[in-house]
């Protein structure tokens, strides 16, 4: 039977230029939570891709010497294999060149425009091509060459006037104020919900939605030498992959999306004008639009200038998919900014997977293999230390959820490796290895709780790190179908002399290649 719906969505990334670890973090987050909305039973609908049009990518095109189509061409499959080499499950990677996008985003505009919202002005204003983006006046600084340019983004404005399509937002302030009150889960995590709500408290101006200056981008319906600004046609993806305009096709159950997972810097959009479009269109709302915070590079906002912009693909090759994916989703508390470092990730691999979870499941099942026939351990009679340690574990998943629901990923992950600290300290305890000769029946109830213990861990990491889980899953003889969060607990234990494949290590530890030689 289908579960539940649930719709996730990344923002579409400008290919503009190659793929950056932004982009990498932001499709990993996404991934874990839609990962783990599956095995708690969920009918996932996962959505990430690329955002093609615009006159930045007009200008990258004619720099390159290339028609922009062949330039997206050429671009969108790099963020697609980044998404694949990361092991992200997405169910549907959007271009915005998709011809049933096109379609999509004229409807919506046609929905607009029926509801009274669209009307023919002309548009005077501070503009950035860099950002695709007008700005108050009140939002510019002198820059360096005298010319003017956007505060908070350092990128030089030109004033541009041209004949315009707007969009009645200003309509929209009270309506969206009021969405925001009812619906306190809509904008994540808080700081940026107070940002938004000041910003429409200020009262909200009419969008300025299409162009004339250029022609790259979704025509405007029945306005020839109009296109679509890029925003109109960017969020409308996250409704194309639904099936819009054609409210019966199968896909458009899953809209409304439940979650928008987009970086900081795009709150507005998708908190303010994206809504305000739904609501003219007579659209159902996303439920949660969540605004991760930044990754940094030992501290320092990544550009090409600073030469730091570091290659996820390279990323990948250097500590493996599953160890990244971690890394980010331990070090980095969800909704706000971060480090990376060479040295913070290999600590982290070496201790947190190598160490901790990788050292107790090949001691452990190294004893099975070699004591227990390889097969699955006979409890007998729990001892007090085997009905805590597994009390814990049973109560993983409960907190996991929990945790999730908040989407404080690192807080998962913490429990999950607290379980695992306790496995330790009670492994080392019992010493399985010395009653090995002096009490043989309690060893194996040592190793069972272990082993008991690491499915629990197997299955609450499988959103994490995939490819180690189905390892550890493998290796405890888990079959395909019970790997679901409803088996972690007590009524879905391990079934002592279940027969084990051989060991095999999940998480080497990262070594320096110099000191490999
Ligand atoms: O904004 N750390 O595209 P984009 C974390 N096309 N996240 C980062 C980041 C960093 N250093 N740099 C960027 C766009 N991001 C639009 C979106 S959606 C309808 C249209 C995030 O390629 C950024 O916040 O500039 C955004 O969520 C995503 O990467 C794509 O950024």
């Amino acid at each position: 039977m289908a579960g539940q719906p649930y719709t996730i969505t990344t923002a579409i990334s400008y290919p503009n230029g190659v793929p950056h670890i932004g982009h990498a973090y932001e499709v990993i987050a996404a991934d874990a939570i839609a990962r783990f909305k599956r095995i708690d039973g969920f009918e996932v609908f996962f959505t990430t891709g690329t955002d093609e049009h615009g006159l930045k990518i007009q200008q990258t095109a004619a720099k390159a010497g290339i028609t922009p189509r062949a330039f997206v061409d050429g671009m969108a499959p790099r963020f697609r294999a980044m998404a694949e080499a990361l092991n992200c499950s997405f169910d549907r990677f959007i271009r915005t060149t998709d011809p049933d996008h096109i379609a999509s985003s004229q409807a919506l505009w046609r929905r607009m425009e029926a509801n009274g919202d669209i009307y023919l002005s002309k548009y005077a204003g501070w503009y950035s091509v860099r950002d695709e983006a007008y700005y108050d006046e009140s939002e510019l600084v002198a820059g360096p060459d005298g010319g003017r340019i956007a505060e908070k983004t350092g990128t030089p404005v030109e004033w541009v006037e041209e004949e315009s399509y707007f969009f009645r937002l200003s309509a929209y302030g009270e309506r969206l104020l009021a969405h925001y009150a009812e619906n306190p889960g809509f904008i994540g995590p808080d700081t940026r919900r107070n940002e938004v709500t000041s910003f429409v408290r200020a009262g909200l101006q009419d969008l300025s939605v299409s162009r004339t200056t250029f022609d790259w981008g979704v025509p405007v319906p029945g306005a020839p030498g109009h296109v679509m600004y890029v925003w109109v046609d960017a969020l409308t993806n996250y409704i194309t992959s639904c099936g819009f305009p054609d409210e019966a096709d199968p896909r458009w159950r899953h809209w409304p999306a439940d979650l928008h997972v987009i970086g900081k810097d795009i709150i507005r959009f998708h908190a303010v004008y994206w809504p305000a479009f739904l609501m003219s269109a007579g659209l159902a709302l996303p439920k949660t639009v969540f605004g991760h915070g930044f990754l940094l590079n030992k501290g320092e906002k990544m550009s090409k200038s600073v030469g730091n912009v570091v290659d996820p693909m390279n990323l990948v090759q250097v500590y493996g998919a599953d160890p990244l994916r971690y890394f980010v989703l331990r070090e980095v508390p969800f909704g706000q900014d971060g480090n990376y470092s060479h040295e913070a990730i290999v600590n982290r691999i070496n201790a947190d997977l190598a160490n901790d979870l990788g050292n107790l499941a090949q001691r452990s099942l190294t004893m099975i293999a070699r004591n227990c026939d390889g097969r699955v351990p006979e409890p007998g009679i729990p001892a007090e230390a085997d009905r805590a340690l597994l009390a814990q574990a049973d109560a993983l998943a409960g907190k996991a959820r929990a945790a999730m629901d908040e989407l404080a990923i690192h807080h998962a992950l913490a429990e999950i490796w607290a379980v695992v600290a306790e496995a330790n300290r009670y492994f080392a305890g019992q010493e399985p290895w010395t009653l090995r000769k002096t009490d043989p029946a309690r060893m194996a109830a040592v190793l069972y709780t272990t082993a008991e213990v690491l499915r629990a861990v197997g299955l609450l990491v499988q959103p994490f790190v995939p490819a180690a889980a189905e390892k550890l899953l493998d290796l405890l003889a888990v079959p395909a179908g019970a790997r679901t969060l409803d088996r972690a607990g007590p009524a879905h234990r391990l079934v002592p002399g279940t027969a084990l494949p051989a060991p095999a290590p999940i998480f080497p530890r990262y070594v320096e290649p110099a000191a490999e030689a």
